[in-house]
């Protein structure tokens, strides 16, 4: 074989887990003290250490981030647990690029893709193994745990959708996943 016709461009997959590896993997570490302002109740997230991981991103850009026209890998795995009622969860984003959609698929745990567009109306699609989820452009999304194994996803996105956490500080969607007798409930916020 002459060197240089045969190689991989971006990374490796473990599809029993959806993990990534190769050297242009790229991590990052959300932890309950970043995520202030994003539960219901300030008075059960202040009551768990800041150092708690919530939730790990890891991707690969075989472009650099912001590129127009390029795609990124990537994979989220949020731990089981409860800030009272509420189930662990991402941040939720809008992409800053309004046009620009994104695909989720779950390989392990159950929890929802909770969905909202930009006149807060809010809906949410249930994640389980195999579930296939498109995030239509112009949405904001928010992935929650409601098991009590991790759940991971893993999600394909264009390198210049940039990410407004913003809107979402600012306001919350307009819909909350809570325990409620033991059981997953999708509530008014
Ligand atoms: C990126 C994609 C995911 C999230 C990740 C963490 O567009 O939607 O990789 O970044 O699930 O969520 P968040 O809201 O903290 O970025
Ligand atoms: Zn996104």
């Amino acid at each position: 074989m002459q060197d240089g016709f045969v190689r991989n461009s971006a990374g490796d997959v473990n599809w029993s887990d959806g993990s990534l590896s190769g050297t242009d993997v790229k991590e990052s570490t959300k932890t309950m003290g970043q995520l202030r302002g994003i539960f219901r109740s300030q008075e059960d997230w202040s009551m768990i250490p800041p150092e708690q991981v919530v939730y790990r991103v890891q991707w690969i850009p075989p472009v650099a981030e912001g590129t127009e026209g390029g795609l990124i890998w990537g994979n989220t795995t949020i731990e089981p647990g409860l800030v009272g009622d509420e189930y662990f969860m991402t941040h939720g984003h809008f992409h800053q690029i309004s046009n620009r959609a994104e695909f989720y698929a779950t390989v392990r745990g159950t929890g929802y893709l909770v969905l909202m567009d930009r006149d807060r109306k809010t809906w949410a699609e249930p994640m389980s193994p195999g579930s296939i989820h498109y995030v239509h452009a112009g949405l904001a999304h928010r992935a929650v745990n409601c098991g009590e194994d991790p759940l991971r996803f893993v999600a394909c996105w264009p390198s210049d959708a940039g990410h407004d956490y913003g809107s979402i500080a600012e306001r919350g969607f307009s819909l909350r996943v809570v325990c409620r007798d033991g059981a997953p409930s999708v509530i008014a916020a």
